[in-house]
């Protein structure tokens, strides 16, 4: 075998161990990611998976094109075992729905309480599920002692302190952070809302929150999230894209904007793939945070994930709890189960709009050969790429200032996934 085809093996084996690994989900944040891994996605199949196997839970299906789906989680239900078997047989992501805010981690100055979380988080990661970190500098669930700090220097280091505290503590669990919840007002003024933050600190306390996490934990994403900035005309959502913009531009640390997502009966606003879209042109990845639809439609749902997957750096989709029952609008329905835990009629519409095939239908038997076209006449007659964002990024160390990485390989052995790679400083290879 020659040189050439040694390195044409390499790379084709590299790229499968990369399928396979981001497949199961098993690329931990604090391992690394390559930007910009992309996959050829047919044309005629706008934002479908590459592969041509069809997925039957939402994880799986959303991995196919290098994306994750999740769920907000309460760890008070974890004992339930309609709600954790679901949870483990559909999710790949999973958010913490209240055991990561101030109020339950900080409850008193200096004084930490992680345990509630911890629960969601070990167990998440040990069965491969990633964490979204929800959430560090938030007006709301937030103590008295903080909102009534009557002083700059004071809240400067208290919020610093908190987010390094509890970033830490998560340091290499995280594949994301909401570093800045909901800081922008309703209505049209699209300024920053009044809070003890903003009030005390001024508007640059956004951007003091985000220096302070990238020094935290360097690998993890920092993300601005917020509801309510959908529709790209919105003035809170110019609002926003002119901060993210701001930050990109000078610099300032910030990977993703979180979208929540929680939409009336008539699911996302038409525009709504314009935002991801305009957002993302910014240099950040995307995310649809906190999705839940009153009623959950099939077609608002489906718009809701279509808009996603027509975007290469839409990264993935949360929804805000498993069941209607969990929802913190139960009354609406609008999540993708049941109270009983079975699939409602918006699971099929979303798993087939993230390109897979519901239970039913995926158990049919194949076409025969016969009765087939020729499987040349089935491929597409173009392609175009799509990025699926950061697979694997290089974690430098004290004699490392890693730039890039180049032709992972990703082996699992003796219970630990390694990653062979070459590696680049801006000295060269
Ligand atoms: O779902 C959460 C609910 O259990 C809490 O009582 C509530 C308190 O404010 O927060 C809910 O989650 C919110 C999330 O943290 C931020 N975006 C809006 C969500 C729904 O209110």
């Amino acid at each position: 075998m020659n040189l050439h085809e040694r390195r044409e093996r390499h790379e084709r084996r590299s790229r499968r161990n990369l399928r396979r690994a981001s497949a199961l989900g098993l690329i931990a944040a604090g391992v690394m990611a390559v930007a910009g891994t992309a996959t050829a996605v047919p044309a005629s199949a706008s934002g479908s998976a590459p592969s041509s196997a069809k997925a039957s839970t939402l994880g799986a299906q959303a991995a196919q094109s290098g994306r994750y789906f999740g769920a907000a989680v309460a760890a008070g239900k974890l004992g339930d075992s309609t709600y954790s078997t679901i949870l483990d047989r559909e999710f790949n992501m999973v958010t913490p729905e209240n055991e990561m805010k101030w109020d339950t981690t900080e409850r008193s100055r200096g004084s930490f309480n992680f345990g509630p979380a911890d629960q969601i988080v070990n167990r998440a990661l040990s069965r491969g599920q990633r964490v979204r970190g929800h959430t560090l500098v938030w007006h709301s669930q937030l103590p008295g002692w903080v909102s009534s700090i009557g002083d700059a220097n004071t809240l400067r280091s208290v919020m610093n302190n908190h987010i390094t505290t509890q970033m830490a503590h998560y340091k290499g669990k995280v594949y994301a952070w909401d570093v800045v919840n909901e800081a922008f007002a309703d209505g049209g003024s699209g300024q920053h809302r009044p809070s003890v933050f903003q009030n005390l600190l001024g508007d640059g306390f956004i951007e003091q929150a985000f220096r302070t996490a990238r020094s935290a934990d360097p690998a993890a994403k920092l993300c601005y999230n917020d509801y309510n900035i959908e529709n790209w005309s919105d003035a809170k959502t110019q609002g926003v894209y002119r901060m993210v913009r701001d930050f990109t531009s000078r610099g300032v640390p910030i990977d993703c904007v979180g979208f929540q997502a929680h939409f009336g009966t008539g699911g996302p606003p038409a525009s709504f793939q314009t935002t991801l879209a305009n957002f993302a042109a910014l240099g950040v990845d995307v995310q649809i945070t906190e999705l839940d639809i009153a009623q959950a439609p099939t077609t608002a749902y489906a718009n809701t994930v279509k808009a996603c997957m027509n975007v290469a750096r839409c990264a993935g989709i949360t929804v805000w709890g498993i069941r209607d029952t969990d929802s913190w609008r139960a009354g609406e329905n609008p999540l993708l189960f049941n109270g009983s835990g079975n699939k409602k009629p918006a699971y099929n519409a979303t798993l087939t709009a993230l390109g897979g095939t519901p239970a039913a239908r995926a158990t049919a038997s194949p076409a025969s050969p016969a009765s087939s076209a020729s499987p040349a006449a089935s491929l597409p007659s173009s392609f175009r790429w799509s990025s699926s964002g950061s697979l694997i990024a290089p974690k430098s160390d004290a004699t490392h200032n890693i730039a890039g990485l180049k032709d992972p390989t990703v082996v699992y052995h003796n219970g630990k996934w390694h990653v062979f790679a070459s590696v680049a400083s801006s000295s060269g290879y």
